[in-house]
C-alpha cells in the first residue's frame, strides 16, 4: 500500500467513528448511510477537492454538493477533519443552535456548499454551480454524489439531461449506488435497474467503480478532475476508466460508486435497519472496538 493510500485510509477510519459517535451523542441520525460514502468523501475532501478550510467562501474552491443530505455526519466528520471546525463540535449535531444541523445548510456550516434533505436537488443545484464557473470562466470543479434511491426522484433526470446538454465537464458525479434505500432495495421499490445504461442514454461518460477502493477511487476521481478543468488538453497515458474510450470532451462524467450500507461496522453492514438508528452503549463500544478509538478527541 502506498504512503497516500495507507493515509487515506487511516482517516476513513477516523471518519467512521466520528460518524459513529456523532449520532450516538446527537440521539438521532442515519449511520448505515453515512458508512457507504465514507471512502467516496476521504478521496474527495483529503486528496482531490481544491479548498481552503481557512477561507471556506473562497471562490476559486471546488464545490461539493451532498445531495443526499440526510448523510451528513459524515460531510461534517469530513469537514472538522479537514480543519474547517473542531471535531468536539460534531458532539452538537442536531441540537438547537448547533451550526450542524440535521440536514446540511450552507448559511450555517462553514464548508457546506449546498442546502440539501429533500432528496433529488443536488444534480440541479450542479448544474446552476457548473454554469456559473462556466460564465466566470474559472476552472473550479462541482461534485455532486447522490444516493441510489434518490434517483426515484424526476429532477434527478431533468438535470442529468440540462448537464449534458449544457456540456457541462466541470461537473463530476458520484451515484452511492449501494442498492439500498429506506424503504427496501431500490430495484424493488422503483424498478432502478440497468443504472448505467440510463446515464449512457442520457449521454453520460459513465464509469461503475469500487466505492471502497480508495486506490481506484483517488486515481479515477483525480484524472476526471485534471480532465474537468481542461477537457481538451491532451493527456498520454490518462486512464479515468480502464477498457474504456477517454470520454468527448464535452461529456460530463458520473461515477457509479459500487459501496455498501454500513461499510467498515460489521453489525451495520446490508443491513438496513440501520438506515436511521441511534447505537446503544454496548453497539457504540464495539463499533469501537472494531474501529479503534474511544470517542470525539
Ligand atoms: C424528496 C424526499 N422524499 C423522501 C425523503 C425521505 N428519505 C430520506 S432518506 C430516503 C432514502 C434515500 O435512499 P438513497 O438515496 O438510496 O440513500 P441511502 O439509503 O443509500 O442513504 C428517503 C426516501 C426525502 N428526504 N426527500
Amino acid at each position: 500500500m502506498t504512503e497516500r493510500i495507507s493515509r487515506l485510509t487511516s482517516i476513513a477510519t477516523q471518519l467512521r467513528r466520528d460518524v459513529v459517535n456523532t449520532i450516538y451523542y446527537a440521539g438521532d441520525g442515519h449511520p448505515g448511510p453515512c458508512m457507504s460514502i465514507i471512502d467516496i468523501l476521504t478521496a474527495l475532501y483529503f486528496d482531490i477537492l481544491r479548498l481552503n478550510p481557512e477561507q471556506p467562501d473562497w471562490i476559486g474552491r471546488d464545490r461539493f454538493i451532498l445531495s443526499k443530505g440526510h448523510a451528513c455526519p459524515a460531510l461534517y466528520a469530513a469537514l472538522a477533519r479537514r480543519g474547517y471546525f473542531l471535531p468536539s463540535e460534531l458532539k452538537t449535531l442536531r441540537s438547537l443552535g448547533s451550526r450542524l444541523q440535521g440536514h446540511p445548510v450552507p448559511k450555517d456550516t462553514p464548508g457546506v456548499d449546498a442546502t440539501s434533505g429533500s432528496l433529488g436537488h443536488g444534480l440541479p443545484q450542479g448544474c446552476g454551480m457548473a454554469l456559473a464557473a462556466r460564465k466566470r470562466g474559472d476552472d473550479t470543479l462541482v461534485f455532486v454524489l447522490t444516493g441510489d434511491g434518490e434517483l426515484n426522484e424526476g429532477i434527478v433526470w431533468e438535470a442529468a439531461m440540462s448537464i449534458a446538454k449544457f456540456k457541462l465537464h466541470n461537473l463530476i458525479a458520484v451515484v452511492d449506488y449501494n442498492g439500498i434505500q429506506s424503504g427496501g432495495p431500490v430495484n424493488i421499490i422503483s424498478g432502478l435497474v440497468n443504472l448505467p445504461e440510463k446515464w449512457r442514454a442520457f449521454g453520460w461518460y459513465t464509469v461503475e467503480i469500487d466505492g471502497h477502493n480508495l486506490e481506484h477511487l483517488t486515481l479515477a476521481l483525480e484524472n476526471a478532475a485534471i480532465r474537468g478543468r481542461s477537457p481538451r488538453k491532451k493527456r498520454e497515458g490518462m486512464i479515468i476508466a480502464p477498457n474504456m474510450e477517454p470520454p468527448d470532451p464535452d461529456q460530463p462524467i458520473v461515477f457509479i460508486a459500487h459501496t455498501l450500507k454500513g461499510k467498515g461496522v460489521p453489525f451495520m453492514e446490508g443491513n438496513n435497519a440501520w438506515h436511521k438508528r441511534v447505537p446503544t452503549d454496548e453497539e457504540r463500544e464495539l463499533a469501537m472496538s472494531i474501529l479503534g478509538g474511544l470517542d470525539l478527541e
